[in-house]
């Protein structure tokens, strides 16, 4: 049996939290949500909702809470880390399935994908992903279709190899690029994306651009 620990970062998602929360909490043995300096009591609707909940005391970005996060969760007696977004933008239940897989597979990786859909999003969204992902499945030699997707399970030892220095959204990009270093396995497994009403915090130009360039840095240039 595989035993997880949910983390969850979240920025101002009070709409949203404590579904997530209640949700994603059958799947796994404890939720923690890292609250990133949020002002609209995020932390305490966590709280409420059953999460433990580490607290930032000012905004550091996605990066820095999920490493944070991490700190937490890697003390603890868990085999596995299930990664999500606190805006609903995954479903929560899917991740059953994410966890069903990394435990028949015994993979070090499975990555919640996306399917791409011309016709319902948005075409900056679609191309940015599509050329996205195959640049970066092709940099770090792995074979992923949805490679910014937030919705992950880890192996925890994986983890525990990795040193991340992610501030903002380029951490999804570390930890694959970082995971191919280090020949972890890893498959995809389909998931739903919900566009509903959440509001991305994402700066599109500024962003990718940022997660572009760490790329490159974190395949070629830095040292583990
Ligand atoms: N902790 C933290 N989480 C963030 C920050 N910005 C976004 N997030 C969380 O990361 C997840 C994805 O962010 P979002 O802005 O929706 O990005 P997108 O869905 O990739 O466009 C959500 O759960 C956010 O609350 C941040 O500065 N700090
Ligand atoms: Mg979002």
């Amino acid at each position: 049996m595989i035993e997880t620990v949910a983390l969850i970062p979240a920025f101002d998602e009070r709409r949203t939290i404590g579904d997530v929360v209640r949700q994603v909490s059958p799947f796994v043995a404890k939720v923690i949500v890292i609250d990133d300096g949020s002002r609209d009591g995020t932390g305490q609707l966590a709280r409420a909702a059953g999460a433990d909940v580490v607290q930032h005391a000012t905004n550091q970005g996605k990066g820095a809470a999920l490493r944070s996060g991490l700190r937490r969760a890697l003390d603890g007696p868990y085999s596995h880390v299930l990664i999500l977004d606190g805006d609903m933008q995954h479903v929560p239940a899917e991740a059953g399935r994410l966890l069903q897989v990394a435990q028949a597979s015994g993979v070090d990786l499975v990555v919640g994908e996306r399917s791409f859909d011309r016709r319902t999003m948005p075409a900056s969204r679609y191309y940015a992903n599509r050329v996205g992902s195959s640049a970066l499945s092709r940099l770090i030699g792995m074979d992923i279709r949805d490679t910014q997707s937030g919705f992950r399970v880890f192996r925890a030892d994986l983890l525990r190899r990795m040193a991340l220095r992610a501030t903002g959204y380029e951490v999804e990009t570390e930890m694959l690029v970082k995971a191919g270093r280090l020949g972890a396995r890893v498959v995809g497994v389909p998931v739903s994306a919900v566009y509903g009403t959440a509001v991305s915090k994402l700066r599109p130009v500024r962003d990718t651009t940022r997660t572009c360039l760490l790329a490159v840095y974190y395949r070629f240039i830095e040292r583990l």
